[in-house]
């Protein structure tokens, strides 16, 4: 028998590729997890009504608005879900909690640590449940990861390493700003690669090995100047094009990141390899449903990497879906934080990442950011 459910009804802001992911997931999650609440679709937001009408009839929302102001004032709506450019999530988030709903907030939280910590005030004063859509977490094999490390399996650990590689953004042609292209203005993003990409790298590095506690990075524009969609204009670019960083964990493990939008042939190449005295692990996301994995007590004659399918029953989250052997992808991980999300719902707790565990990571971005700009060291505040 599955546990009766309570409805949840999920208000949508924004309708891009993140709004399909997160609305997928909503959608799925009691197909396959048994889970107190039923999400119902109630309302998809954006400024443009006749695509978000086209958005909401293709994924079964039951209307529309095109004022996130009145979606929040609502009252059949129980949760929002942000899924717009990084400007609009202080300004969404501290209405939402006002108006005492859940909040969902894609990655990362806000565009600096000064927003984010207004945005970890207003759900913290109103009390209402939070997350952030670190969605990688979720993988099953990152979740296996962690595991292993949480278990003790490497022991201490001495180096954590991670890439994330694009490039979709090596054409001069390519204006900033508008649909899609927002993550190339920093007005509107914040940052470039380092809010967008490596927040990635740092949410799964501080979530399996712990607090950084300083960064020596450096950043680089290559192209200075594109056309801006909402103004027809050429204009300065101030977004980050790659950044690199050394860091150093409180736990004494030494890390180097690195991400770009400017390596050739690399597509979303999210990668992370940990090395500790007993074992280490890898894992990279084009590859996202196995997990490396290194023993030395194995005995020496068979010692070697181990190529882990992680699609077993015992694994993370592998028992809601097929049979041993089949595996899952990305979108996956979208659906397991909808999952988490309501299992601590309905414990009146908020799931991890909340707004303030997700501070953290935009407090180390602040921290590349800055120093770069200096060229020094920059402890992380
Ligand atoms: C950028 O291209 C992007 O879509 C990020 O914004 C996502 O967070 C990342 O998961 C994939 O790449």
């Amino acid at each position: 028998m599955s546990t009766p459910k309570k409805n949840l009804n999920i208000g949508m802001v924004g309708y891009g590729f993140m709004g399909r992911a997160h609305s997928n997931a909503w959608r799925k999650v009691t197909n396959f997890f048994d889970v107190p609440y039923q999400p119902v679709l109630k309302a998809a937001c954006a400024r443009d009504a006749v695509k978000v009408q086209a958005f909401a009839d293709q994924w079964g929302y039951a209307s529309v608005e095109t004022d996130w102001r009145k979606l929040v004032a609502r009252r059949d709506i129980d949760a929002i879900d942000i899924c717009v450019p990084n400007d609009l999530h202080l300004e969404i988030a501290v209405a939402a909690a006002k108006a005492g709903k859940m909040i969902l907030c894609e990655k990362p939280i806000a565009r600096n640590t000064a927003e984010g910590l207004k945005m970890c005030k207003a759900v913290e004063k109103a009390g209402v449940l939070n997350t952030v859509w670190y969605n990688y977490r979720r993988v099953p094999a990152v979740t296996l990861a962690k595991n292993l490390v949480a278990e003790g399996r490497l022991g201490k650990i001495f180096h954590y390493r991670a890439n994330f590689l694009q490039d979709w953004t090596i054409s001069p042609d390519l204006p900033q700003g508008g649909t899609g292209l927002w993550r190339l203005d920093v007005k509107a993003a914040g940052s470039g690669v380092t809010g967008d990409l490596l927040a990635h790298c740092i949410d799964t590095a501080i979530w399996i090995n712990g607090p950084i506690k300083s960064v020596s990075a450096m950043t680089e524009t290559f192209i200075k100047q594109r056309k801006h969609t909402l103004t027809g204009k050429v204009e300065k670019v101030g977004i980050d094009d790659a950044c690199a960083f050394l860091a150093r964990f409180e736990n004494g493990a030494l890390a180097i990141f690195e991400s770009t939008r400017y390596a050739r042939g690399h597509k979303a190449e999210y990668t992370f390899e940990i090395n500790g005295e007993n074992a280490s692990i890898a894992w990279n996301l084009h590859d996202l449903h196995r997990l490396q994995y290194f023993n030395h007590a194995d005995e020496s004659i068979v010692r070697g990497w181990r190529n882990i399918h992680v699609s077993d029953g015992d694994q993370p989250y592998m028992k809601a879906w097929w049979v041993p052997g089949l595996q899952i992808g990305y979108e996956h991980s979208f659906v397991h934080q909808v999952a988490d999300f309501l299992e601590a719902a309905a414990q009146g707790k908020s799931a991890s990442p909340t707004f303030r565990e997700a501070l953290e990571t935009t407090k180390v971005c602040d921290a590349v950011l800055a120093s770069a700009a200096s060229g020094r060291w920059v402890t992380v505040a």
